[in-house]
């Protein structure tokens, strides 16, 4: 309202100004309207994690490699130090996409129902956040992890059926 009544008291070139401000207002709020609805429906992660926090491949002290079959992952269980930064590279040699997915029990099954409801809608299953990368047939990528305290953590594909298909693997942090 506050630009409306300038607008209607000055001459016609001043209130297109108006309008092409008003318009200029518009664009981000619209914008911004829809990065939060994107986030409601996708992956609205908190930036911190219970379990450990992203790090740097330059900052790892060992690499573990990770292969991912039809349904399973090879190792199934690995064991790693409290406060260890690991690097992962994991190739998938399936013929089927997969993810990596890092997480303690409760976060895996937040991440299931989450996954279940963007193919519910119809979404690709297809992202990355940190502690998660999806990796299609024949590629193979790698995830740095620097471990908290926590005693034991999953990795699990949670696309749907997998994990309840065999995909899942244990860490145990000591
Ligand atoms: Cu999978």
């Amino acid at each position: 309202m506050n630009i409306s009544f300038p607008c209607a008291t000055r001459m016609a070139i001043v209130s297109a100004l108006c309008l092409s401000v008003f318009a200029l207002r518009m664009v981000p709020a619209a914008a911004h309207d829809d990065g939060m609805a994107g986030m409601a429906m996708g992956h609205a992660h908190a930036d911190a994690f219970s379990f450990g926090s992203p790090a740097k491949p330059s900052d790892a002290s060992r690499t573990i490699r990770i292969t991912m079959g039809d349904m399973s992952f090879e190792p199934s269980s690995i064991s790693v130090q409290a406060g260890e930064v690991v690097r992962f590279v994991i190739t998938n040699t399936s013929s089927i996409e997969h993810e990596f997915n890092l997480g303690d029990a409760a976060s895996e099954a937040d991440h299931r129902k989450e996954m279940l409801a963007m193919m519910e809608h119809g979404h690709g299953m297809s992202h990355d956040d940190p502690n998660a990368i999806t990796v299609k047939p024949g590629q193979t990528r790698d995830l740095t992890w620097k471990f908290g305290h926590h005693g034991t953590l999953e990795y699990d594909c949670n696309i749907p059926g997998h994990y309840e298909g065999g995909m899942r693997g244990s860490i145990r942090v000591q």
